[in-house]
């Protein structure tokens, strides 16, 4: 028994649309412990940093407006395998391809605006997390 930590973002779209409680929601549902938890914008700059591996790409100007436009919910997320437990609830990134009952087939709209992000490995959890939570606003 391992407890892993991972990050997740209810982004922009899902927060505008009213979707963030339900999205809460099946997080508890899930098991899965809300242990950090906020509601903040992110700049530019800001934006930058937390995707450095996508800047420069072809669809990053795209993603930094949409990820840009409003407030967003972050949040630290604990569980047995919680970085691969978000994942499969959040579904595939493009919505038309996520399994039904995913929160990206539910809520998603696009590729581009897909309703949540989730860390994709332990190295960029740690990251993540650290980003966004200082020790002290992670319970
Ligand atoms: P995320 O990081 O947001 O959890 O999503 P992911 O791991 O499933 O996908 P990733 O490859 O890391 O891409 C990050 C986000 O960029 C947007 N994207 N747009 N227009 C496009 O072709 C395209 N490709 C990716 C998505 O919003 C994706 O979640
Ligand atoms: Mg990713």
């Amino acid at each position: 028994m391992t407890l892993e930590r991972t990050f997740a973002i209810v982004k922009p779209d899902a927060v505008k649309d009213g979707h963030m409680g339900e999205i809460l929601t099946a997080i508890e549902q899930s098991g899965l412990k809300i242990v950090g938890l906020k509601l903040t914008r992110l700049t530019p700059a800001i934006c930058q940093g937390f995707y450095h591996e996508h800047v420069g790409k072809g669809f990053y100007a795209e993603l930094e407006a949409f990820m840009t436009e409003g407030p967003v919910a972050i949040m630290v997320l604990e569980g047995e395998n919680a970085i691969l437990r978000w994942r499969d609830l959040m579904g595939a990134t493009n919505p038309a391809n996520a399994a039904e009952g995913t929160l990206r087939k539910r809520f998603g709209a696009s590729i581009g605006r897909n309703a949540t992000h989730g860390s994709d490995k332990p190295e960029s959890a740690r990251f993540e997390v650290g980003y966004f939570f200082n020790a002290f606003e992670q319970f």
